[in-house]
C-alpha cells in the first residue's frame, strides 16, 4: 500500500519504518526542515531495540507537497497543535479515495480533520507504542505496543476499510486491532495523559516519583472524575476507580514505564517546546463549558502548564 506519514517525528518515524520494512511504499511528510534534510541526505537513523539501523525513505517538507504525491492511506502523527497546518498543506493530495488515520494523543481531533476529509474516510484511534527523537534524522525506538482504531462513521464500507487498515498495520508488526468502543479507548488514554503528562511536567518528576507521593492518588482521582463527567455527556462511560487503578498499576511501576518522563515533560523541560495541554486537559475544560460540567482541576493544570511554557520561553 502507498502510505504517507504526516508528521514524521518520533512516532511517525516508528510507524514509517515498520511499515517500510513490511514492504509498503512509505513517504514521510514533515515540517521540520533539518529533520527532512537529514533523512534525504543520510536516511532515517534509528536505534531500533538496541540495534543501529539506517532506512532509506523518501521524505518531503510539508510545504513542498505536490499533487502527484498521492497515497492510499495518510497516517497523522503531528503534535496536536500542528494538525491543522499539516492538513492544510496536504490538501493537494487528499482525494476521494484517500483514507486518513489519526493516532494523536488527546481528544476531539476528528473535529479538525472533518474540515479537510469526508467523514467516511476518517479513522481514529490511539496507540500504546512509544518513540523518542534524538535529533534531526534520528530516533530511538524501544519496546512494544498496540494500536486500537475504528472508522468514524458507522457504515459497512467504512468498517471494511478500517479492517483493511488494521491488516496493513499488522503486516508491519504494529499489533493493531479494530475497537468497537474506540471513544472509550481514546478517553482512557487521555486520562493517562491528562494526569501524568501535565503533573510530571509541572512537578519535574518521572511517573514513579510522582506516584510515590502521598497526594498523588487524590489529585489523579479528581482529574479522572472531570474526564469521566465530560465523557458521560457524550455517552461514554468511564469508571473512575477502574481508570485510576489502571493509571496507578501501569504508570508508577519502576520496572516498566515508571522511570519514564511523559512526552509533555520531554517537549517542555528537555526541548523547550510548546505542549499539547490544550488538546488534553484543555479539551476537557472546553467540553465542560459546553456541557455545564465544572472542571477546576483540568483548568488549573492547563493554566499552570501555560505559565511554565511562558516562563521557559517555549516555542
Ligand atoms: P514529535 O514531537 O516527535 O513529532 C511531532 C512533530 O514535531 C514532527 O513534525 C517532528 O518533526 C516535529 N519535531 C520534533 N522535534 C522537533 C524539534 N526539536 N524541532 C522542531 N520540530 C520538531 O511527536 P511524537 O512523539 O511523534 O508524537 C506525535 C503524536 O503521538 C502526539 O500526539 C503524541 O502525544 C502522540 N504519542 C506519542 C508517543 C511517544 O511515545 N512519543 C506515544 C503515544 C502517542
Ligand atoms: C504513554 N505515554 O502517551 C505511552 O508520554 O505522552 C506520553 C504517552 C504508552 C502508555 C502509557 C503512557
Amino acid at each position: 500500500m502507498k502510505i504517507t506519514i504526516a508528521g514524521a517525528g518520533a512516532m511517525g518515524s516508528r510507524f514509517g519504518l515498520m511499515l517500510h520494512q513490511a514492504g509498503h511504499e512509505v513517504l514521510l511528510v514533515d515540517g521540520w526542515k533539518d529533520h527532512v534534510d537529514a533523512i534525504q541526505k543520510e536516511g532515517l537513523k534509528a536505534n531500533y531495540n538496541g540495534e543501529e539501523i539506517v532506512v532509506k525513505l523518501p521524505a518531503v517538507l510539508q510545504s513542498e507537497v505536490t499533487e502527484e504525491m498521492t497515497s492510499d492511506l495518510i497516517i497523522l502523527f503531528t503534535k496536536a497543535m500542528q494538525l491543522e497546518s499539516m492538513l492544510t498543506d496536504l490538501k493537494p493530495v487528499i482525494h476521494d479515495e484517500t483514507k486518513v488515520l489519526c493516532l494523536l494523543n488527546g481528544i476531539g481531533h476528528e473535529e479538525v480533520i472533518e474540515q479537510f476529509v469526508p467523514k467516511e474516510d476518517i479513522f481514529i484511534g490511539n496507540t500504546m507504542w512509544t518513540a523518542g527523537m534524538e535529533g534531526p534524522g534520528r530516533v530511538k525506538l524501544f519496546g512494544s505496543g498496540t494500536v486500537a482504531m475504528k472508522n468514524l462513521v458507522d457504515t459497512p464500507e467504512a468498517k471494511a476499510n478500517a479492517e483493511e487498515i488494521v491488516e496493513v498495520l499488522n503486516s508491519g508488526g504494529l499489533n493493531a486491532s479494530y475497537s468497537e468502543n474506540i471513544l472509550f479507548a481514546i478517553y482512557k488514554k487521555a486520562c493517562v495523559n491528562g494526569t501524568m503528562n501535565g503533573l510530571c511536567t509541572i512537578l519535574m518528576s518521572n511517573m514513579y516519583e510522582f506516584g510515590s507521593t502521598t497526594t498523588a492518588h487524590l489529585i489523579v482521582e479528581n482529574i479522572v472524575k472531570e474526564f469521566s463527567e465530560v465523557a458521560k455527556s457524550e455517552n461514554i462511560l468511564l469508571n473512575v476507580s477502574e481508570i485510576v487503578d489502571f493509571i496507578e498499576t501501569n504508570c508508577y511501576n519502576r520496572e516498566t514505564i515508571g522511570l519514564h518522563h511523559p512526552s509533555m515533560y520531554q517537549d517542555l523541560i528537555e526541548n523547550n517546546r510548546l505542549t499539547e495541554i490544550d488538546y488534553i486537559n484543555g479539551a476537557v475544560v472546553r467540553k465542560g463549558q459546553k456541557y455545564g460540567v465544572p472542571t477546576p482541576y483540568c483548568e488549573f493544570l492547563t493554566a499552570l502548564v501555560h505559565c511554565k511554557e511562558q516562563i521557559l520561553g517555549a516555542k
